[in-house]
């Protein structure tokens, strides 16, 4: 009797971590990450840098807010990681600082004071009535 006891209770146990194994295994997350992206120029280059990134499944920068949503395999990275690899490439991620030397290399309109960008996505760009007076 005792015996079937035990052996009720290793199956449970078994059958249990297999569960739970399988769930950990299949944890994505999502993230919203504040960057200092400029233009499409950047959005090109955070998303591309990004899929370089372990364990990023999808990678959406949303130039109006600057907001990077990242989903992303919990078992292979977490937001601090993801956070890391938009400041090595020279971007603010929330209240991380930008990589100085990543920032100073990137084309001027790209940094953060840099001059407007001529790509069209440009944030600055709310009265599209004025950007031909533009020289
Ligand atoms: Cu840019």
């Amino acid at each position: 009797m005792k015996t079937t006891k035990i052996l009720f209770i290793s199956v449970l146990l078994l059958v249990f971590g297999v569960k739970l194994q399988a769930q950990k295994t299949a944890k994505v997350a999502e993230a919203d990450i504040k960057t200092s992206a400029q233009c499409g120029e950047c959005v090109d280059r955070i998303t591309k840098g990004l899929t370089y990134e372990k364990g990023i499944l999808a990678v959406n920068l949303d130039l109006k807010t600057n907001i990077l949503n990242v989903r992303y395999k919990t078992r292979k990275t977490n937001k601090e990681n993801i956070q890391k690899a938009v400041v090595a490439m020279g971007y603010d991620a929330d209240d991380m600082m930008a990589n100085k030397e990543a920032h100073d290399s990137l084309p001027g309109c790209c940094q953060k004071d840099g001059e407007a960008c001529g790509d069209p996505a440009h944030k600055q760009d709310e009265n599209e009535d004025d950007d031909d007076e533009d020289e």
